[in-house]
């Protein structure tokens, strides 16, 4: 049981505030099946979770519109379901089958749909930063007044790159969000011993990019940010950085330690600051919804995960001669 106070009273309607809960319950969901599934040597290769981070991409898909497009890292299973790509292609793709989204050969970072405007799924540390610029660019040049949502994290706001892509990005006035899910830590080591200041959305001041703060453990107020944010881009006024201040309970991956901080830690945050918590006893408290309400919805997401879960299994696993395919593109020679 959270403790918190709700500090915001919800702007929202009961409806949207149910859909909040139950989007991010499944993305927790899936998350604690996918680490059940890695547990038994069902997933393989890296798997990086994305449990206690869910109303930071939840949030800001509130504010995002159809053909808007979104490109992130490697903690990317979020990004995907929240964006309303299939649980069961996402989960057959953790387990390497060809059910898979990206047919078995991608795995846990490497999925994308051109369909809902997901654009990866990146593994190097940045290097999507200056990508999402480039989808921008393309948005600006069509004139199609659509926002890019480009997210990264703690450790790679102190990347090079997201320097050169903020200078391009506000320059061109490009309509994208950078969005930094500051969760506190890259791998091991924590913000304080490796950024200079603890403020990072003041980063886009010497660019004349507007920045802010913004509760990542409350989904609303992530909600008003990616609205104002987006309304900012939409109005042709260029880049706007939103440092989200939110936590991962889970290691950096499956395969870490957890030396670096205490159990204690970790636990007080999950009881006072939980995102999907709070937003139920905002349901609850505000009569939106009943207990079984929230029981039926926690139902019809089990569901959608366990199906996830044997359609992961049942899948096959791609066959060898996958090996020769998508490899090149598949376009016109130039100048043939
Ligand atoms: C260029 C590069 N350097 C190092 C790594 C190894 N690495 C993977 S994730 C990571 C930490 C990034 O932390 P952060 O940006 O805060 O994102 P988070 O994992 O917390 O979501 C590092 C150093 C990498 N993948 N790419
Ligand atoms: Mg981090």
């Amino acid at each position: 049981m959270s403790t918190r106070k709700s500090a915001k009273k919800p702007n929202v309607s009961a409806e949207e505030l149910k859909a909040y809960y139950r989007d991010m319950l499944l993305i927790r969901r899936f998350e604690e099946k996918a680490g059940q599934l890695y547990g038994m040597g069902l997933i393989g290769g890296f798997c990086h979770l994305y449990i206690g981070q869910e109303a930071v991409v939840v949030g800001l898909e509130a504010a995002a519109e159809e053909g808007d497009k979104r490109i992130t890292t490697y903690r990317d299973h979020g990004h995907m379901l929240a964006c309303g790509m299939d649980p069961k292609g996402v989960m057959a793709e953790l387990t390497g089958r060809e059910g898979g989204l990206s047919r078995g050969k991608g795995g846990s970072m490497h999925m994308f749909s051109t369909e809902k405007d997901f654009y990866g799924g990146h593994g190097i540390v940045g290097a999507n930063v200056p990508l999402g610029a480039g989808l921008a660019f393309a948005d600006k040049y069509l004139e199609n007044d659509r926002v890019t949502f480009t997210y990264f994290g703690d450790g790679a706001a102190n990347q090079g790159q997201v320097y050169e892509t903020f200078n391009m990005a506000a320059l061109w006035s490009l309509p994208v969000v950078f969005v930094i899910e500051n969760n506190q830590y890259a791998m091991g080591t924590a913000q304080k011993r490796s950024t200079s200041t603890p403020d990072i959305y003041t980063r886009g001041e010497a660019f004349g990019i507007p920045g802010e703060a913004v509760d990542g453990m409350d989904v609303l107020a992530v909600k008003d940010a990616g609205d104002k944010a987006v309304a900012h881009c939409r109005a042709g006024k260029g880049p706007y950085i939103l440092e989200i201040k939110t936590y991962r309970y889970r290691g950096h991956s499956m395969s870490d330690p957890a030396k670096y901080r205490t159990r204690e830690e970790v636990q007080k945050m999950r009881e006072e600051k939980d995102a999907i918590e709070h937003v139920r006893e905002l349901l609850l408290s505000g009569k939106h919804a009943t207990e079984d309400d929230l029981k039926a919805i926690d139902k019809e997401i089990k569901a959608i995960v366990n199906d996830a879960a044997e359609f992961s299994k049942d899948s096959p696993e791609p066959d060898a001669a996958e090996l020769w395919t998508d490899i090149y593109a598949d376009v016109a020679p130039q100048n043939a």
